[in-house]
């Protein structure tokens, strides 16, 4: 029977130059993959020329792109990993490769791929890749090791989401054992900016709670300017610092902006506040969702909302 892995394989053997994309906004899992397989290929097949390339992030410790001229793609094989979705991809000139080839763990179909390695069973597309080497024997350095742990270990939320299991641990322990570098990626994920630090005590010292224990924070546009960071810091950046407290199942984020408004991040531990949010002009998930508002008064009706789900909560237990 011929494989995914078989066809990848071919492919990779018949092409000289290979290009690897990834998705836009780069996160761990997709640069790991991305730089993890481009030194797969690089130590076990003869002659190739590789690429990465897309635009970065916060996480370029991991490693740089290459600019490349357009005709490159001419006779290139693409290969993109962690994203199905075209319109996702960094890069598009991955359009003009003569074949694509996707790799990828998310829940989505392709709408461009020739050919598609689906594992949404696995936490990363890097678990995929590492799977792959171990599958067919192939050589891993600790480079390569570093960088698909790198994107093991992000995308599980440091072992912790609930599609971690034994295979996920499996993987880590054999890039471990060929010199994934664990300590200099921990040192690079658990380092923070001074003020962002500053900012965190700010919020754990003053946020408040309503009588049935939903947590929240009014931010005023000052906040942002006093700390040096943006409104998006304080909004999204800030909300989970009320995350996870014994007693409180539902927490609120308020912050002004720039225009006026009134940003609103609502989250839930267990019960859906999306009715909430969308009562207000909003949306999102159940458990994760948001509205802007004009004044202070409507924040306090959200809250007065939110404070009844809260007691219905604390009543059933
Ligand atoms: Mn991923």
């Amino acid at each position: 029977m011929i494989t995914l892995y078989d066809i990848l394989i071919e492919k990779i053997k018949s092409y000289d130059t290979i290009v690897i994309h990834r998705h836009i906004q780069p996160d761990l899992d997709a640069l790991g993959s991305q730089l993890g397989l481009r030194d797969l290929i690089l130590n076990n097949f003869e002659d190739k020329t590789v690429y990465v390339v897309g635009d970065m992030s916060d996480f370029d410790f991991l490693g740089e792109m290459d600019e490349i001229s357009d005709d490159v793609f001419e006779n290139a094989l693409a290969i993109v990993v962690d994203v199905a979705g075209k319109e996702r991809v960094s890069d598009q000139r991955f359009l003009h490769a003569k074949e694509t080839i996707v790799i990828d763990h998310h829940r989505n179909d392709t709408d461009f791929a020739d050919h598609f390695i689906h594992e949404p069973n696995k936490i990363a597309a890097a678990q995929i890749i590492t799977d792959m080497a171990i599958d067919l024997g192939f050589y891993v350095d600790s480079n390569t090791a570093t960088y698909l742990f790198a994107g093991i270990v992000t995308d599980s939320g440091r072992f912790i989401y609930p599609q971690t299991n034994a295979a996920t641990f499996e993987a880590a322990a054999f890039l471990l054992r060929k010199g994934a570098r664990m300590h200099e990626i921990y040192e690079n994920l658990y380092e923070e900016e001074y003020v962002f630090k500053k900012l965190k005590g700010y919020f754990i010292k003053h946020f408040k709670r309503t009588e049935n224990n939903v947590a929240y924070m009014k931010n005023s546009n000052s906040l942002k300017d006093e700390f040096k960071v943006t409104s998006f810091t304080v909004s999204r950046g800030m909300v989970n610092q009320m995350a996870n407290i014994r007693g409180i199942p539902i927490w609120a984020n308020f912050t002004e902006t720039d225009n006026g408004q009134i940003q609103c991040e609502l989250r839930s531990k267990k019960e859906s506040i999306v009715e909430v949010a969308k009562k207000y002009g909003g949306g999102g998930h159940a458990l994760a969702c948001g509205c802007n508002v004009t004044s202070w008064d409507e924040t306090d009706s959200i809250l007065s909302d939110l404070d009844r789900i809260a007691e219905r909560i604390n009543k059933n237990g």
